[in-house]
């Protein structure tokens, strides 16, 4: 009996998140227990936790999560299910406990005690079927000599036999689960209509650009076999953020507020925004979190708005130096107010790569800030611009221990061939992509087995906000060879020192060995 009553327990557990999917599509999405335990969890991981995740698990970080807390509660609720019994409810208990647990962060997400009806509902529903199975197993457990509040329940008092005790178990284990797979359903069917803006962004027109970017010259992609395509497809893009339901805001309910430390607070709205001409550049967007030969980089064409156009007619005060981006979902990010105003193409996104923002990249707007890293810039879902200070605001990451500047550090990837690979001897192809946005990549340089360091040949340049790629042939003689690569910038080559990604971007050049036959 002890594995029904472990049953008993996980569909009971099911019924409680299925419930309160189902009053969260009211209450506010942010609300649900999954959701809000796991963006909790997100917000407190330790560092290391968190770079280990991501750099083990990449861009599925997010799914990886969600498996661990799914094992979790399926481990918990199945020894809830165990210890529970008709006359000792130590597992509604343990339900109840975390009811108010899950309720009390609901309420805090969404701001309010309505977000603390999903987890208050779903426990309720889910004790309610855990007791009642409990009765059932009771009962069945052992007809004869069973706990006199067994014997007092009806489901005992029809007299039933072991077997058919056995069947009313396996019956309401079976009705609990199809309510909870109905309730989560409905609740995500229902949740997701009201909210989802794909069909929205499908109708979006994009104004045209002042100056259409003219064609990129012909040497700027050179169409390398396993080297990256200069312009990264939106599909490819990687994603990055702390977001667990990737906010759905429309643009009639979206606008941006500049406040903060100006002469003149200012809000934009989506219509006033398309009664200005954007600006379309090519800007290679980077997280600091990628490791040395990482993927956590993407170049893409983002129409946008010029945020020194924007802020000038707020008006930052003199002694202003930071820019505190807030986005939909409460995320932030400390940009220096220099970089935004300095004359390079910072800017507030509505389009990339032709097409309106994706969904996951911040529709219907985000910042865009060449040569910084994505998590002092790059805001997704933005909403709000504060202009502060340094010393006065603190954003996000900051707050977990990374840098408050965050640079982008001159870099490069060797593409192909790949690592721990195996090549055949002759004339081989070297070839990866290299950045040092807004400074400008001068030179690339290879290196085989500790030897010379010699020239790559570089694609044309676009701007020094893009990474350019580069290729070196080499005749591949049999054996083990060791290859590494480094960028030039106007200030030499990039730093040998190797530094992990905490707390402002790692450093070392790209190495890896390969076996030549
Ligand atoms: N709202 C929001 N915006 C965000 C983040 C976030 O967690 N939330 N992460 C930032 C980080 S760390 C990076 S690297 C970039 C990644 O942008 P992408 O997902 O479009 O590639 O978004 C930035 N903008
Ligand atoms: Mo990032």
């Amino acid at each position: 009996m002890a594995f029904l009553r472990a049953v008993a327990g996980i569909v009971a557990a099911a019924l409680v998140l299925g419930v309160a999917e189902l009053v969260a599509a009211f209450a506010g999405a942010g609300s649900a227990p999954a959701y809000a335990l796991g963006a909790t969890v997100v917000d407190h991981t330790p560092d290391g936790v968190r770079e280990w995740a991501i750099s083990t698990f990449g861009t599925s970080d997010k799914a990886v999560l969600f498996v661990c807390m799914g094992v979790v509660a399926v481990v918990v609720a199945g020894v809830a299910g165990i210890f529970e019994r008709t006359s000792r409810p130590a597992g509604s208990v343990a339900f109840a406990v975390f009811g108010v647990v899950a309720a009390v962060i609901g309420a805090g997400r969404i701001g309010g005690l309505v977000g603390a009806l999903p987890a208050l509902i779903g426990t309720a529903a889910g004790i309610l079927a855990l007791r009642a199975l409990t009765r059932r197993i009771d009962a069945a457990s052992d007809p004869l000599r069973s706990e006199p509040e067994a014997d007092a329940s009806p489901s005992h008092t029809d007299g039933s036999t072991a077997g058919s005790g056995r069947r009313r178990v396996l019956g309401g284990i079976v009705a609990t689960g199809v309510l909870a797979i109905g309730a989560g359903l409905a609740g995500r069917l229902l949740g997701g209509a009201r909210r989802d803006v794909t069909a929205e962004r499908a109708t979006v027109e994009l104004p045209r650009a002042a100056t259409p970017l003219p064609d990129l010259p012909p040497d700027a992609d050179l169409r390398v076999p396993g080297l990256t395509s200069y312009i990264t497809p939106n599909s490819d893009f990687y994603r990055i953020d702390t977001a667990l339901i990737v906010p759905q805001v429309s643009t009639d309910s979206w606008s941006l507020r500049i406040h903060g430390m100006v002469e003149q607070e200012i809000t934009l709205t989506w219509d006033d925004l398309l009664r200005q001409t954007p600006v379309e550049r090519v800007v290679t967007l980077a997280c600091v979190s990628n490791p040395i030969n990482g993927d956590l980089i993407g170049n893409a064409r983002w129409l946008g708005y010029r945020l020194d156009e924007l802020l000038a007619r707020a008006r930052p005060l003199p002694d202003a130096d930071m820019v505190l981006s807030h986005s939909k979902d409460g995320w932030t990010a400390g940009s220096p107010l220099s970089a935004l105003t300095d004359g390079r193409d910072a800017m507030l996104a509505i389009g990339m790569n032709g097409e309106p923002l994706p969904i996951q990249h911040g529709y219907p707007a985000r910042l865009v800030v060449p040569g910084l890293y994505g998590y002092v810039s790059a805001t997704k879902w933005v909403t709000e611009l504060e202009v502060t200070r340094f010393d006065k605001a603190t954003a996000y990451w900051t707050r977990r221990g990374w840098s408050a500047q965050g640079p982008i550090k001159t870099g490069t990837r060797i593409d192909t061939p790949r690592a721990r690979g195996r090549i055949p001897q002759g004339r081989t192809v070297i070839a990866g992509v290299a950045w040092a946005q807004h400074r400008g990549v001068t030179g690339v340089e290879v290196q085989i087995d500790n030897g010379d360091w010699r020239p790559a040949r570089l694609s044309t340049e676009v701007t020094i906000d893009t990474w350019r790629q580069w290729t070196f042939d080499w005749d591949a003689t049999p054996g083990q060879h060791t290859l590494r690569a480094r960028t030039l910038d106007p200030t030499g080559p990039q730093t040998a020192v190797s530094q992990d990604v905490v707390p402002d971007g790692a450093t070392g050049y790209p190495t890896l060995t390969i076996q030549v036959q």
